[in-house]
């Protein structure tokens, strides 16, 4: 597979951080076009820029306009690699079913929709709740839809609390869904401390974390 050449990754990065969502999708189009794979371009060309702005954000260099507009700049190239990513999956009969969202109080989105575009590519069925969803709708969702796994993300320290409530619900609810968690916050030791079946750094690790709970394996 072709690699990202670094100038290209660095106009991606530059495009996240100047908020040019017609600049990130055109280049999203080319990397296609010239044969790369868009899980690379998603994660070595746009997402370190998202991370860059988000230091940004931190030092105070950048205000929240700016990173809204990040945010939506990355959504553009997501709309043009979502369905190259979904494309190059296989096609499964049994789809076993992921109720997934981002927690109550957090409307980070768009590691969720990575997440939900990469289970999709590996044959799963994904109720994608949205962002900003209470406990209680995520086990709602998961009776209403037999769900075999939850999948709550949450992107603020404020927020990850929220997981803990899912884990809680679903157990009181004696559902047979097992609940992972994900989120830039999250680590194997919060999600341990709240009980919940598994942790996830990236996409691609939910989606292994995913298969190996659906076969019955352990979380790690
Ligand atoms: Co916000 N924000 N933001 N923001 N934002 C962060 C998270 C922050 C770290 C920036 C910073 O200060 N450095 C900081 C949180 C600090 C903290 O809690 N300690 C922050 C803040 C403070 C805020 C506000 C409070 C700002 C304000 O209003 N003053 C506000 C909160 C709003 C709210 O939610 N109530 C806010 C708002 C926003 C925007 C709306 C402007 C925008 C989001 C747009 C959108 O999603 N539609 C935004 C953005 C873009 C960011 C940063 C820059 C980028 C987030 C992102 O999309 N990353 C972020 C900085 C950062 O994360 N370093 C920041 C790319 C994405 C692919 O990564 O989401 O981590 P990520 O997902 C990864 C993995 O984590 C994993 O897979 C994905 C792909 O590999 N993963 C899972 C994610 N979910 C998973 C679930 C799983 C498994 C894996 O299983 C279920």
């Amino acid at each position: 597979m072709t690699k990202l050449p670094p100038l290209m990754a660095k106009e991606m990065q530059d495009a996240l951080i100047q908020g040019d969502g017609l600049n990130a999708e055109r280049l999203a189009s080319e990397a296609l076009a010239a044969g790369i794979s868009p899980i690379t371009v998603m994660e070595e060309g746009f997402v370190p820029g998202l991370k860059r702005m988000g230091e940004l954000f931190e030092a105070g260099d950048v205000f929240l306009p700016e990173l809204m507009m990040a945010g939506e700049a990355m959504k553009a190239a997501v709309k043009v690699l979502g369905p190259a990513i979904k494309a190059s999956g296989g096609k499964q009969t049994v789809r076993p079913v992921i109720v997934l969202g981002t927690v109550e109080g957090d409307i980070h989105e768009i590691g969720k929709n990575i997440v939900a575009i990469m289970l999709e590519t590996a044959g799963f069925e994904v109720v994608d709740l949205g962002m900003n969803v209470k406990a209680d709708a995520f086990v709602k969702a998961a009776k209403e839809h037999g769900a075999s796994i939850i999948g709550a993300s949450a992107l603020l320290t404020t927020t990850m609390e929220h997981q803990k409530d899912i884990v809680e619900q679903a157990r009181a609810a004696n559902l047979k869904a097992k609940v992972i968690v994900g989120g830039a916050p999250v680590d194997q030791a919060w999600a341990n401390s709240i009980g919940a079946d598994g942790y996830a750094e990236t996409a691609k690790d939910a989606v292994d974390l995913v298969a190996r709970l659906l076969k019955g394996g352990g979380a790690t």
